[in-house]
């Protein structure tokens, strides 16, 4: 049993520097993670439960140095929150507003426009643009400011690559285009995902999994999608040839084995993706792991209705998916030339309870957010990048999180109003001479990337990849 949810931190064993190598059951699971298989729930159970955290720590860092050696990740980036009106009335969320609530607001395509511009000048390679389900908007206005900053971008030479709207928005905007039928779920994600994409759409951010559990998702945020939607839209998009990112909202009424089904299901979710792109699962499990894997995560395939083989990152010489890249002549076969339309990243999201309905729960601790990242980076083996984001996490946190498994803590942000750490106000801009400092104290040397992990070569605000 896990400790109540709303029990204190202090339920939880303290781990210290002393325990370091002290669980031998670590031993097991390092060697399974440093050579490429899979690992079960019940060994994320023991990554949990062990009072060693530090070993934890150090065999995600063992795998993600064996994936990226000692670079690590930042990018230029700029966050639009287009409206906070939402139809929906999540527990755990705080930056919902009612119409006529004070706060409310919805940006027009002028102020999107300046926006764009702002991003563009500063030589931002990315703008990240989430919203509430706003319930007033015509379905014109999305591929309106997909083209307004398509346009802006193409006339001053740049790249940007639009990442915008959760799983849960693109399924809100079937229903406000009038193209979902219950009965062929995907067809109306597919026909709103095509019509954006042509409008400038570049990529998919990973907001909105929550916990892919139907307790919580009862308890806490009720009205929104479930998994298997979510699922559907990050499944359509992959099709399309579009990257997505995933997350996971821990911390608040969830436990710790539904964080690892969570995990579970991403990254079955992930292997279908890699097998339409070539990639071809190899068992390296002995008989019984694949016994005990097959039987605890039956149910859960069944769940996620999802089928596809093994496939992991993790073993020696599988290349890292590369948008761009010939397929690497590891891989079966070239299904998709351009190697694009899977889960880039997981970003673990701490829950932050101040301003919620959930608000008298304790977030998460310090150690117990260490930990999870960790475990993230060694459970989705299939994930090429796990994302310590700064804003959530603090830079000085996302410094230690470099050295837990992460590969990335995200950009300059400068706006963002979804959570604000320690009452902040939403202006949460950093330098990138802060971002690259950061990451030099922890070791890593810091590359700039774009949205799809391309190295980007820079002078001044001008940009391209290499
Ligand atoms: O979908 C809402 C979560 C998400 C709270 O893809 C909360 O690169 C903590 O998805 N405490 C939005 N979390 C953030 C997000 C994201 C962030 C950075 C990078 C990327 C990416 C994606 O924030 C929401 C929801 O799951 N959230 N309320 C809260 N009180």
């Amino acid at each position: 049993m896990t400790a109540s949810p709303t029990a204190p931190p202090t339920a939880l064993p303290t781990p210290t520097a002393r325990s370091l190598g002290t669980d031998p059951r670590l031993d097991a699971i390092r060697d399974k993670a440093l050579s490429g298989q899979r690992l079960s729930l019940d060994d994320g159970m023991t990554l949990y439960e062990t009072p060693d955290v530090w070993g934890v720590c150090e065999i995600a860092d063992a795998v993600r140095r064996k994936l990226h050696g000692d670079v690590a990740y930042f990018n230029i980036n700029r966050h639009l929150n287009y409206s906070n009106v939402c139809a929906l009335s999540c527990k755990f969320c705080e930056f919902f507003r009612k119409k006529g609530d004070e706060g409310a607001y919805t940006h027009d395509m002028e102020s999107v426009a300046a926006e764009a511009r702002k991003a563009i000048e500063n030589g931002a390679t990315e703008m990240h643009i989430v919203g509430g389900l706003q319930p007033y908007l015509p379905w014109d206005y999305y591929p309106e400011m997909m083209r307004t900053i398509r346009d802006i971008a193409r006339d001053a030479g740049s790249q940007l690559n639009i990442k915008a709207f959760t799983a849960v928005e693109i399924v809100h905007l079937a229903k406000i285009a009038k193209k979902y039928k219950k009965s062929d779920r995907q067809a109306g994600i597919r026909w709103v995902l095509q019509e954006l994409k042509d409008a400038g759409l570049g990529s998919l951010p990973g907001g909105g999994a929550e916990v892919f559990d139907d307790r919580v998702h009862d308890e806490t945020h009720r009205s929104k999608i479930r998994s298997d939607e979510w699922l559907d839209v990050h499944l359509v998009a992959h099709e399309l040839g579009l990257n997505t990112n995933a997350t996971i909202l821990y911390g608040h009424i969830d436990q710790r084995r539904e964080r690892l089904v969570h995990m579970e299901i991403l990254r079955r979710a992930q292997d279908q993706a890699l097998e339409r792109l070539g990639y071809t699962g190899e068992e390296t499990a002995d008989e019984e792991t694949k016994r005990r894997r097959d039987e605890e995560t039956e149910s859960i395939a069944a769940i996620a209705g999802i089928t596809a083989p093994v496939i992991t990152l993790t073993r020696p010489g599988v290349p890292l998916p590369t948008p761009g890249a010939s397929p690497a002549s590891s891989l079966r076969n070239s299904v998709s030339p351009s190697l694009s339309g899977y889960f880039q990243t997981i970003i673990p999201l701490p829950f932050f309870p101040d301003g919620s309905e959930l608000e008298h729960l304790y977030g998460p601790s310090g150690l117990e957010n260490l930990r999870t990242l960790a475990i993230a980076r060694l459970m989705l083996d299939n994930f090429p990048h796990v994302k310590a984001f700064w804003i959530m996490q603090t830079l000085a946190m996302a410094q230690h999180m470099l050295q837990c498994g992460a590969d990335d803590i995200d950009g300059t942000v400068v706006w963002y109003d979804i959570t604000k750490v320690g009452g902040s106000s939403t202006h949460q801009e950093t330098t990138v001479l802060d971002l690259q400092r950061a990451i030099r104290e922890a070791g890593f040397e810091p590359v700039e990337r774009d949205t799809l992990y391309r190295r980007v070569e820079r002078e001044g605000k001008s940009w391209r990849v290499g």
